[in-house]
This record gives C-alpha cells, sequence and structure tokens, in this order.
C-alpha cells in the first residue's frame, strides 16, 4: 500500500524529525512520529532523542494528549511490540486510541518487531511502506546493523581536484579549508567509532578525536594493525577516548593497549570478523580514516555504506591516490556509486555516496 499525498507529507515530516536524533540514539534507531487529530490536524510530533529515552511515537502522543484519540500516527520505523528500556509503543497508540497507523520500514528486531500485526489485530487500519526509501536513508546506519550484524561504514577522504590526498614527497598536510576539517569533526563526533590504518598512524599519528565541544560521548578508536606497530607513545593511544587496537591473532605484542584479536585475512585483517566483533560492541557507525590501503580493502569487500569525499580546489599531478587497491581489474568492476549530495564547504565541496544498487547487466 502506498499511502496518499496526504501521507507522504506527514511521513516526509517525520523523517525530518528522525533526523533530529543522529548522532545520539546509538545503539538505538533514529525515529521520527507525527500524530494527527481525527480531523486530520497535526496534534503532536515526537522523535527519539536518545538510547533509553522515550520512543518517537510516546513523545509525540504525549503532546497530542486526548487529540490523538481516533487520529493517525505517522512513524518511520514500525511501532515496538517489546518492552525493552521503555514499554512496547503497540500499547501506547492503542491506549491513545489511535485509528490509523502509517509507518514507512519494517523493524528488522526480532525482539522489538511486531507492533503492524498488534495493531491490525486490535483493528487498527496499518499501512506500511509510505515513504520507505528517505526512511531507509535518514535511518541507514542502525538498519545496517541491525540487519546486517555488522557496524555501517562511512569512508572519508580529503583529496585533490586530481584523486591524490599526498604529494609525491609524502607531505599531506591540510589539503583541505579549516571549514572542511570542522566538517570532519562533525562527522566524526556523530559516528560511534573511528577507524584507521597503522599506514595513516604512522603517517601522520593523529589523535582520530572530534573536537570535545561537538562529541559528548566519546567515539572509539580504532586502529587496524596487524602487526602491533602502534608505537607505544602514538597520539591514538592518549585518554582523550577509548582506543582499540586490531591486531591479528597470531601477533606477539608487549603493547600496553586494549587489543581486539581478529583472524588475518591474506596480508591484511579480516575486516568482516573485524566489524562482527564491533557490532557486538554496540558500535552501529563506523567513520573510516582510511588510508588508502585500508579504504581499499574495505572497499574491495563490499563493506562501504557511504562514501565521504572532501575535494579541493587544487592540483597535484603526482603522489599517493586517495584509495589504493580495491579489487577493481577491469572498467566493468568499478565500484559505481550514486550521489547523495554535492555541497560547497568553504573553497571546498563535499560530494556524498553511496554504492549504487546492482545493475542486472553488470551482474555476473
Ligand atoms: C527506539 N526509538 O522511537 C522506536 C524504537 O531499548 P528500547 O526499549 O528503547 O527499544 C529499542 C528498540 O525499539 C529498537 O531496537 C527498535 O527495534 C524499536 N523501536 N526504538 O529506540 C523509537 N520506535
Ligand atoms: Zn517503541
Amino acid at each position: 500500500m502506498a499511502g496518499s499525498p496526504q501521507d507522504a507529507v506527514h511521513m516526509a515530516r517525520a523523517v525530518e524529525l528522525a533526523a533530529r536524533g543522529h548522532g545520539h540514539t546509538s545503539p538505538n534507531p533514529v525515529v521520527g512520529c507525527v500524530v494527527l487529530d481525527a480531523a486530520g490536524r497535526v496534534a503532536g510530533e515526537g522523535f527519539h532523542a536518545y538510547a533509553g529515552g522515550p520512543h518517537a511515537e510516546v513523545a509525540a502522543l504525549r503532546e497530542a494528549g486526548e487529540r490523538a484519540r481516533g487520529g493517525t500516527a505517522y512513524v518511520t520505523l514500525e511501532p515496538c511490540d517489546h518492552t525493552g528500556r521503555t514499554g512496547p509503543c503497540s500499547g501506547a497508540l492503542l491506549e491513545a486510541g489511535v485509528a490509523r497507523v502509517v509507518h514507512a520500514v519494517a523493524d528488522p528486531n526480532p525482539k522489538a518487531a511486531g507492533g503492524a500485526g498488534r495493531l491490525r489485530a486490535a483493528g487498527v487500519a496499518v499501512t506500511a511502506g509510505v515513504l520507505a526509501e528517505e526512511a531507509e536513508r535518514v535511518n541507514a546506519e542502525w538498519l545496517t546493523w541491525a540487519r546486517l550484524g555488522r557496524p555501517h561504514v562511512t569512508w572519508k577522504f580529503a583529496a585533490t581536484l586530481d584523486g591524490r590526498s599526498a604529494a609525491a614527497d609524502g607531505t599531506s598536510q591540510w589539503i583541505t579549508s579549516p571549514e572542511a576539517r570542522a566538517d570532519v569533526h562533525r562527522l566524526r563526533a556523530r559516528s560511534d567509532a573511528i577507524v584507521a590504518g597503522i599506514g595513516t598512524v604512522l603517517a601522520d599519528d593523529s589523535r582520530l578525536t572530534a573536537r570535545p565541544a561537538l562529541a559528548e560521548g566519546r567515539p572509539l578508536r580504532v586502529v587496524v594493525d596487524p602487526d602491533a606497530r602502534t608505537p607505544a607513545t602514538a597520539r591514538v593511544l592518549d585518554g582523550a577516548a577509548p582506543t582499540l587496537v586490531a591486531v591479528a591473532a597470531d601477533t606477539v605484542t608487549t603493547l600496553g593497549a586494549d587489543l581486539l584479536r581478529v583472524p588475518r585475512d591474506g596480508r591484511g585483517l579480516d575486516l568482516h570478523a573485524l566489524l562482527k566483533e564491533l557490532a557486538a560492541r554496540e558500535v552501529v557507525s563506523v567513520f573510516l580514516e582510511g588510508g588508502p590501503t585500508l579504504a581499499g580493502a574495505f572497499l574491495a569487500r563490499g563493506l562501504v555504506d557511504r562514501v565521504v569525499a572532501y575535494v579541493a580546489p587544487a592540483l597535484l599531478g603526482a603522489g599517493a591516490a586517495a584509495l589504493g587497491e580495491a579489487g577493481v581489474r577491469t572498467i566493468g568492476e568499478a565500484h559505481r556509486l550514486i550521489f547523495d549530495e554535492v555541497s560547497p564547504i568553504g573553497p571546498d565541496v563535499r560530494l556524498v555516496a553511496r554504492p549504487a544498487p546492482p545493475h542486472p547487466r553488470r551482474e555476473k
């Protein structure tokens, strides 16, 4: 059932509300809700603001009060039917006397799902799938984690217009503007974990933190370091945020850091296994910051869900490419993307893209 044009308008608002939770709800989803009264006027709005806080439906019902009776609730995610940190939203909607519930995406969490069925069984009209694509996109991180059992991965890089992240002599600082770098800090702060390869840690000695003013819960830092080459003095091991050094299961080391043992996969670590471990630690979203080798390995394994590129209006003509070997042998195997966003950031451009759905003719 697609729903009416009015349904789409109210669901679009619910998606907007859901987005307000970005960066604050982990390991829970972002969810938005709009409640109309029986006459079709907006009576309440709500969103899920933090894990453990009221669900979007409860927040919107609270605002609507008695006006919800006989009305319609628009929710970006199927109402839950379980008692977790809070009570079931299916029950709250029934109690409020809502006559119709419209939701965009089914809840993939087996513990919480079933709200739609319970509401239907109680005589509530339920419409599913309205603005599903938009609601999927706003909640992409959590849906990836809940469906695939691994975190959603955003790969970020900064490069010149000719796609290089370092000059011929290896210098790489300040390719992009302060505005772009501030934006990176905002995205880091919204992520559960920041992942970088040992090459980047050795080359840049980056702290991989978000500016304190931005990060309420400090994102976990993860160094992919099969042979435990992280120096004990590396800035990534300072006390500013927790850090995990992911080393191979067979690596012998005296490094005084929290180690995560992961099986090997060729020359590197088994990235599927690494992500599964992080998912189990309630890491829903990963911000992958390179370098080129690690990014290529993630891409080759189909483990990049979003690409954020900061492109500076500069040309180098020589020097390391932003992306290393990524499992592409011929043009037909290129990782095809769709641009979701192109926006100026100071003098630079920010591009946001995601993998294109498989093309029937390109499938082997
Ligand atoms: C949310 N916010 O607005 C909705 C959710 O741990 P709990 O009790 O808060 O339950 C979390 C689950 O509830 C979550 O995994 C999802 O399946 C469902 N719906 N969750 O955090 C909401 N509607
Ligand atoms: Zn709920």
